[in-house]
C-alpha cells in the first residue's frame, strides 16, 4: 500500500494508537533525544513521537515512527514483514539464480515486472515555499556531537559514467544556512560516485529529499547492490511507481537541492554519537552546498537518533534482513534464518541458522556471509543448527558455549570493516571472528561423537497437555 504522503502515514499511526504527540514546547537540541529515547529504550520499541512545538521552528518533528515492528511493517504498508519476504520469495523460485548478483538483477527484473519503474516528469507542487536551514528543527542529538544533524535523509545522487540513481541515507552535519556535510562512508555507492566525479572533476550534484511515503527512508538504508535504483525497491514494495520531479519524489516534506565540489578540500565532520553507542571521532568529509531548499507548507521533519542500543534503526536492520533472507537462501540453500543481534549494533554480531550437510559446512557459510554485499562489515558470525531460533539470545547462547570447543570451532580473519567501529586497528579494515557452534560431524577433526540434544517425547508432552487442561 502506498502513503500519499508523511501526513497520511501520521494519521495511521495515530488511528492505530501508535503515535504519541507531544503539545508543549520541546528544544531540538538534546531535549528531543531525551524524550525518544526514553521511548525508544520502552516495551517493545514504545509509540512513534510527534513533537508539535519544536523550539526555533514552525515545523513538527516525526520520530521513532519505525521503532517497533509493527510501526515497521506499517511504514512499508504490509501488516507482517514476511508477506513481503514470501512474495519476493516466489517471484525469484519462478527462476532461481545461480549467484548473489544474478538474484539482485533478476530481483530488478521482478520489481519492474510489478510496474515498479519510478515515473518521472512529475512537477513538484506550488504549495512548496523556498526557505533555509536554520528554519528546520534539526536536532543536536547529544551532548558531545559537533552539531546539528539530519539523520533520515534520502540522498539522491547519479553514477556519472552510468547515469544511474543511488539513494542513500548519509547523515548531514549542518555547518551554516546553507551547507552541510556529507557523511557517505567509504564502502557506500554515494562515495563510490563521489569518487568518480573527483576523478572527472566535475562538480557532483546531489538532491536531498526529506519526507514522503515512509517506505523510501527505509529503502535509502537497505543494503542495495550498487547500481540498483533505491526508488525501484519502494515502488516495488508500495506497488505504485514512485512519482519524481527529477529525482524528487512528488510528495516528499522538503528538498534540498545542491552540490559537492572536488576543487574544495575535506573538512572534519562529527564527533557524532553513533549506532555504536559511542561518539564517533572526526573525519574528513565533503561539504554540500545547498542551493536551494523547500518545503511543502503542511511539512513534518522526519529524524531519528542512535546511540546505545536499542534503537529505532535496529527495527529498519531487521526490516531489511526479512525481506532480502530469500536472497540470501537464493544463494545459499542451507540458510534457514540470519538474525543481527540488537546488542551486536547492526553487523557486530550476526547469528545464522543453517542445515549442516558435511564436514565443516558452517565454515563455508561463514566465508559467503563475508563476501557478500554489506555482510562484509560483520566482526563476529555464529552459526548454529537449523533448529536453533536465531533471534532468541538466551537459546543462541546456550548452544555457543555448549557446542564449541574454542581451540577447534573459532576462524579468525581479516577484511573490510565497519568505518564507524572504533575498536578495529584502522579505519574501515580489522579482524574477524566466525565461531561454528553446529553439531559436529564425523569427518570433522578432533571431535568425539555427538550427543542427542535433550527433548522429552511428543506423546509425553501431550498427557501432560492434557493433565494441566484437567487441572484447569
Ligand atoms: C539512521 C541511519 C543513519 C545512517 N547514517 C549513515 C551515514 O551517515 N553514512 C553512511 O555511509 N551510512 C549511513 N547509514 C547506513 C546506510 O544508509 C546504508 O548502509 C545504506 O545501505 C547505504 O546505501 P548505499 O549502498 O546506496 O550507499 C545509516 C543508516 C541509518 C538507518
Ligand atoms: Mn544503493
Amino acid at each position: 500500500m502506498a502513503y500519499e504522503s508523511q501526513r497520511e502515514f501520521v494519521a495511521t499511526l495515530e488511528a492505530a494508537g501508535e503515535l504519541k504527540r507531544v503539545s508543549v514546547e520541546v528544544d531540538p537540541v538534546l531535549e528531543i533525544t531525551e524524550f525518544a529515547d526514553r521511548e525508544m529504550k520502552s516495551p517493545g520499541g514504545g509509540k512513534a513521537l510527534l513533537f508539535e512545538k519544536c523550539k526555533g521552528s514552525n515545523f513538527p518533528l516525526l520520530i521513532n515512527a519505525y521503532g517497533s515492528t509493527k510501526r515497521m511493517a506499517m511504514a512499508l504498508g504490509v501488516g507482517d514483514i514476511e508477506e513481503i519476504a514470501r512474495e519476493l520469495e516466489s517471484l525469484l523460485k519462478a527462476k532461481p539464480p545461480t549467484s548473489f548478483k544474478e538474484a539482485m538483477s533478476l530481483l530488478g527484473t521482478a520489481m519492474e515486472l510489478r510496474h515498479a519503474k519510478p515515473k518521472s516528469g512529475g512537477v513538484l507542487s506550488s504549495q512548496f515555499s523556498v526557505l533555509s536551514l536554520k528554519d528546520l528543527p534539526i536536532q543536536k542529538c547529544w551532548p558531545g556531537d559537533a552539531g546539528r544533524f539530519i539523520t533520515l535523509p534520502l540522498v539522491i545522487t547519479r553514477d556519472p559514467d552510468t547515469g544511474a540513481r543511488n539513494v542513500g541515507m548519509y547523515r548531514m552535519q549542518v555547518i551554516d544556512d546553507r551547507t552541510t556535510f556529507m557523511h557517505w562512508q567509504l564502502h557506500k555507492t554515494g562515495a563510490r560516485h563521489w569518487r568518480r566525479y573527483c576523478e572527472l572533476k566535475q562538480r557532483m550534484p546531489v538532491t536531498v529529499a526529506l519526507g514522503g511515503d515512509p517506505v523510501y527512508a527505509f529503502c535509502a538504508s537497505a543494503p542495495l547492490p550498487d547500481g540498483i535504483d533505491e526508488f525501484q525497491l519502494a515502488g516495488f514494495l508500495r506497488k505504485k511507481s514512485v512519482e519524481l520531479s527529477g529525482d524528487v519524489p512528488l510528495d516528499c516534506d522538503f528538498v534540498l537541492e545542491g552540490y559537492v565540489d572536488p576543487n574544495e578540500p575535506p573538512a572534519m565532520e562529527g564527533p557524532f554519537g553513533d549506532h555504536t553507542g559511542y561518539y564517533t571521532a572526526p573525519e574528513p568529509y565533503p561539504k554540500f552546498h545547498i542551493e536551494r531548499i523547500a518545503a511543502r507548507s503542511d511539512a513534518i521533519y522526519p529524524s531519528t537518533i542512535v546511540g546505545i542500543p536499542p534503537m529505532e534503526d535496529f527495527y529498519m536492520g531487521t526490516a531489511s534482513v526479512r525481506i532480502f533472507l530469500p536472497v540470501f537462501k537464493m544463494t545459499f540453500n542451507e540458510i534457514v534464518d540470519i538474525a543481527l543481534l540488537a546488542e551486536g549494533v547492526f553487523h557486530n554480531l550476526v547469528v545464522v541458522s543453517i542445515k549442516k550437510q558435511f564436514p565443516y559446512h558452517a565454515m563455508k557459510v561463514m566465508h559467503g556471509l563475508w563476501g557478500m554485499g554489506q555482510m562484509m562489515f560483520s566482526k563476529i558470525i555464529v552459526v548454529v543448527d537449523a533448529d536453533v531460533n536465531v533471534h532468541d539470545t538466551r537459546e543462541v547462547l546456550f548452544r555457543l558455549c555448549a557446542n564449541i570447543d574454542p581451540q577447534r570451532d573459532l576462524v579468525f580473519t581479516k577484511g573490510p570493516a565497519d568505518v564507524l567501529d572504533h575498536a578495529t586497528p584502522a579505519i574501515g579494515f580489522g579482524s574477524k571472528l566466525g565461531i561454528d557452534a553446529t553439531h559436529k560431524l564425523p569427518g570433522e577433526k578432533d571431535c568425539r561423537p555427538w550427543p542427542p540434544l535433550v527433548a522429552m517425547d511428543d506423546a509425553v508432552k501431550k498427557r501432560v497437555d492434557a493433565l494441566l487442561r484437567r487441572l484447569g
